[in-house]
């Protein structure tokens, strides 16, 4: 059978455009995906502080990379809510296509945007309200994410792949239960996946930059290596978890949402809708972020149970 047989083939089978005999795999893809955000988390103006657009939000991305049908995907439907998306599933709903059919392989790309120094530290000095340089990273820090989203889905479709960010996808929902909000597509459970950190005490997601990020995902068609989870357990970046000592973020919390049972996302959100919404015209953003639990505590920066102190201050 000669390739454009196989071409034709395939798209009849998959209705797809890109043929996996010839697209399926591309040599250093991983190493050009990183490149291209880490550039563009460089050079974006939209990566700056406002008003004098100077201090970058974020510091240089960590990127990494999950296999989308990786089983661990199907156990967040247990582990998180059964209308949790697999990375198939929300590809092929991006496309109105259906998740057997949408490609023979799915890949996740998945990145932690760490919060800069400066901004970090303007937060370290609050105790019941977030600083307006983090009050600025919650609602511009997420314009910037949310343009990243954009250009790595674009660098994909332009190398002829099939990508989707789910956060951006209309079907994107916050839902609630009994514990609280929760998300159709969580980012931090994408990241963990993607062997980019654990989870915590205040239910942060400990990064080897630390707990203070923002973070966000594309999948796509294009088959990426996936990189090792090395994490032997959900919880192993938490010193809390580690050794019991650590109770830093309780004592940060002025909601009252963090105990040494964990994190209750139902106060936590109370807190942040009734006390802290008079700062929405003040700092001239639509919506208000707290974060005092990832400032002024061990793992603000770094993973704390490494020996070593990660470099970052
Ligand atoms: C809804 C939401 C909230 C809710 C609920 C938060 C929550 N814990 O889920 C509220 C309003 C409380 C909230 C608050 C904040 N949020 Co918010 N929020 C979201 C949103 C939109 C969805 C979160 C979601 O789907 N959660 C799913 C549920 C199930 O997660 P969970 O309850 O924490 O999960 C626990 C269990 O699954 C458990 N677990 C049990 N068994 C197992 C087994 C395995 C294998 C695993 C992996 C896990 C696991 O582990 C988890 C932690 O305990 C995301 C954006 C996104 N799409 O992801 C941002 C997001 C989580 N928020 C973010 C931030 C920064 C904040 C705030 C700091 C506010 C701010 N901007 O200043 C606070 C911090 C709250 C906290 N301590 O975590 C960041 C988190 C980054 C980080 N550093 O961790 C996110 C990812 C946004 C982003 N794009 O970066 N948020
Ligand atoms: S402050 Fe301590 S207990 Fe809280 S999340 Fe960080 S390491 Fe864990
Ligand atoms: S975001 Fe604020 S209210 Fe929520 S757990 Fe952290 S410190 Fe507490």
């Amino acid at each position: 059978m000669l390739l454009t047989d196989v071409c034709e083939k395939y798209r009849k089978e998959y209705n797809d455009v890109v043929c996996p005999m010839i697209a399926q795999v591309k040599p250093d893809a991983n190493q050009l995906i990183i490149e291209s955000i880490e550039t563009f988390v460089r050079d974006s103006p939209l990566n700056r502080l406002p008003p004098d657009q100077c201090l970058p939000i974020f510091d240089t991305p960590i990127v990494q990379f999950a296999d989308g049908d990786d089983p661990i995907f199907t156990e967040y439907k247990t582990i998180i809510g059964k209308a949790h998306l697999t990375p198939r599933e929300a590809l092929a709903s991006a496309f109105d296509s259906k998740p057997g059919t949408i490609a023979p392989h799915t890949s996740v790309i998945s990145w932690i945007l760490p919060i800069s120094r400066q901004i970090r530290q303007t937060n370290r000095r609050h105790i019941l309200t977030p600083s307006r340089p983090w009050a600025y990273t919650r609602w511009y820090g997420e314009l910037f994410n949310e343009a990243l989203r954009k250009h790595v889905v674009e660098l994909l479709t332009s190398w002829g792949y099939r990508a989707a960010a789910p956060m951006m996808q209309p079907y994107f929902k916050i839902l609630s239960n009994e514990r609280g909000r929760y998300s159709n597509w969580s980012e931090r459970h994408i990241a963990y996946a993607a062997g980019l950190g654990t989870f915590s005490l205040s239910d942060g997601f400990i990064t080897e930059a630390g707990i203070a990020h923002r973070c966000g995902s594309v999948v796509t068609s294009l088959v990426l290596p996936p990189s090792p989870r090395t994490a032997k357990s959900p919880y192993e970046n938490c010193l809390f978890y580690a050794n019991g000592k650590c109770t830093a973020c309780i004592a940060r919390c002025p909601g009252g949402a963090i105990t040494e049972h964990g994190h209750d996302k139902r106060k936590c959100y109370q807190y942040q809708r009734e006390k802290l919404s008079y700062l929405t015209p003040k700092y001239g953003v639509r919506v208000v972020g707290c974060g005092l639990c990832q400032t002024k505590v061990p793992c603000e920066s770094r993973n704390p149970t490494r020996k070593r102190n990660h470099k970052r201050s």
